[in-house]
């Protein structure tokens, strides 16, 4: 399981890069990094199955960087990266994690104030000595300020994408051993949650002394946190805590119903259970007689059906109002993977992307798409390499070239800027030549609430727009999202049938389930957007569904599962 470090590793050569002013490099090392969060796959069994040439193979991975790459995966650890951080004197990893504190500000701090880490910085802030220099007002004290408080207050959780690979191998490890007749995850991530603090499987087995040794002797195991005869603990690698617990097979669902949890989905359960004569444990559900006797527990799908309700889909299990639905038998049918038939939102060569728009066509072909949409940035600052109004006409003309010869349908479009004013940084009568055409904000993501909720609603407003991109702009655990008033943004998309954006960018999944439940409430519909910059990026897009399906969704709010008829009469400006 190499995927973090490699990630970890490279963020950070990139980072000391740019602080060094290496023209370049650092866009390469950055590039690598989003393919491999776009992954669903660990590095290291591409390079066991594969070898060099399949670390290669990932589209944007050249071979300077590949053979770095192949050194991690065979060795833990890059000599570049050890003789770069021992040249540099400052904590890079630490301050680049503040919001708001770039590599220029870094360095210009650094050589202004000595500031090597954060707490040089708070204790300079505190002594109001940024406000002295230029470019650094009292407002930006305060700012910094509270981005330290954030790193800090920053709990230890995996990204669900950084669970998946995982889960995937610890499920092949168990599920062939001897005496596992099956195997289960439950806990957060069988919820799908946008995180998970640690995993928990249950596996039925008569051979638990067996199932347990070979669980804690896994080659993945840095630490025995617990070992036990139905229960056992293990620590990866990566810091990662693993439960395992073995159980009967007469009580595999209301062992799992438990361990899935919610935990307040389960207390309430529990209570209604009660309420309804019977008793509710990891055991099974119980008339509530003396003795008791035992009624369900094998399947949860009994377990709902016995307390008279629909079968409760686990990403909806938070309590939020499931439970009261399900009684009424009012819970929505949930969007599923397969009911997707195209991705909007996809980068290529003609901005910051790595892959052709005909290998994106390809690749979406070979997903089992109908239909891809093109989003290249378009953009007057910040974003490497931007569409302009001289490049668009040829951009255009490649994708009708790349259409003549593709069995599915594609949809031209551009992500295009919102400005700090709430306009398009597009001349208004270019619209009318793309697609699809999608907004978003990728700057001044510090203003206040006011301030950015009016200058997205005027957005909303003036333009004639399709989707609005990562809505909140939030990086998980990374950057807060932005202070905007997302209800009086949902209630406009709404009126001018504006989509919003679920973007599945493992780190970003913008909406997210409780935003999206939000805004579906209102009446919104959405798209999923793996926002790819890599074949492999547009493999995440399941991660957008599970965001849907924790936001209550049904398959007709997605405007990917409409057919392509349905999608060009409402797109047509
Ligand atoms: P995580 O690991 O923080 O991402 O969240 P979970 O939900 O996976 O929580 P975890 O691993 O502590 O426990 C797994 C499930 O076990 C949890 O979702 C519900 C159940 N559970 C754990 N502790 C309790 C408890 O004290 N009461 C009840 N009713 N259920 C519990
Ligand atoms: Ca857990
Ligand atoms: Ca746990
Ligand atoms: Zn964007």
């Amino acid at each position: 399981m190499k995927n973090e470090l490699v990630i970890k590793i490279f963020s950070s050569i990139a980072q000391i890069l740019e602080l060094q002013e290496v023209p370049w490099k650092p866009q390469a090392y950055h590039k690598v990094v989003r393919i491999i969060e776009g992954l669903t796959e660990d590095v290291e069994d591409i390079y066991h199955r594969e070898g060099l040439p399949g670390i290669l193979n990932l589209s944007g991975v050249g071979d300077n960087l590949g053979k770095k790459i192949e050194e991690i995966i065979l060795t833990g650890k890059l000599e570049y990266y050890d003789k770069l951080k021992k040249e540099i004197k400052i904590d890079i990893d630490e301050l680049s994690s503040i919001p708001t504190l770039g590599p220029k500000k870094i360095k210009y701090l650094y050589a202004k104030l000595n500031i090597k880490n954060a707490e040089d910085l708070k204790k300079a802030i505190l002594q109001q000595k940024l406000r002295e220099l230029p470019g650094f007002g009292a407002e930006t004290e305060k700012k910094l300020l509270e981005g330290i408080a954030f790193i800090r207050s920053k709990p230890k959780r995996f990204l669900y994408a950084q669970a998946l690979p995982i889960v995937g191998e610890l499920t092949s490890a168990l599920k062939n051993l001897e005496g596992v007749d099956q195997i289960e995850v439950a806990g957060s991530f069988r919820r799908g949650q946008e995180t998970v603090g640690d995993l928990d499987f249950l596996v039925i087995s008569k051979k638990q002394e067996i199932v347990m040794k070979h669980f804690t002797s896994l080659p993945q195991v840095k630490e025995i946190i617990a070992h036990g005869l139905t229960k056992s603990s293990i620590r990866l690698d990566n810091g990662m805590q693993v439960d395992l617990r073995v159980v009967k097979k007469k009580e595999l669902g209301s062992a799992l119903n438990y361990f899935i949890g919610s935990k307040a989905h389960n207390v309430e359960l529990r209570k209604l259970a009660l309420k309804k004569g019977f008793t509710l444990s990891e055991y099974g559900l119980f008339r509530h007689t003396t003795p008791k006797r035992w009624v369900a527990g094998r399947t949860e799908e009994e377990i709902y059906h016995k307390l008279k309700m629909q079968y409760i889909p686990p990403e909806l299990r938070e309590n939020t109002g499931e439970i009261a639905a399900a009684l009424q038998h009012h819970l929505p049918k949930l969007v599923t993977v397969k009911d997707i038939n195209g991705l909007f939102h996809t980068h290529t060569l003609w901005s910051d992307g790595n892959s052709s728009i005909l290998e994106m066509t390809k690749k979406a072909e070979l997903l089992g798409m109908k239909f891809i949409s093109f989003a290249d940035h378009y953009s007057t600052m910040g974003i490497t390499n931007p569409l302009n109004e001289k490049k668009l006409d040829q951009y255009l003309k490649e994708i009708s070239h790349v259409q003549k010869t593709s069995k599915i349908r594609i949809f031209s479009g551009a992500e295009i800027d919102i400005n700090k004013d709430g306009d398009l940084v597009i001349p208004r009568h270019r619209l009318k030549d793309l697609d699809v055409v999608i907004a978003s904000v990728h700057s001044s993501l510090q203003m206040r609430e006011e301030e950015i909720t009016s200058r997205i609603m005027k957005c909303l407003k003036n333009w004639d727009i399709h989707i609005l991109g990562h809505p909140t702009n939030r990086l998980i655990q990374e950057r807060p999202p932005i202070q905007a008033n997302l209800e009086h943004i949902f209630q406009e998309a709404k009126d001018r049938g504006i989509f919003l954006e679920i973007n599945t960018q493992p780190s970003r999944l913008d909406l997210n389930g409780q935003n999206i439940r939000k805004a579906g409430e209102l009446g919104c519909r959405f798209t999923i957007s793996p926002d790819a910059h890599s074949l492999q990026g547009l493999e995440t897009f399941p991660l957008g569904i599970l965001q849907a399906r924790r936001g209550w969704l049904k398959k007709k709010d997605l405007v990917n599962s409409w057919n392509i008829s349905k999608i060009e009469k409402e797109f047509s400006l």
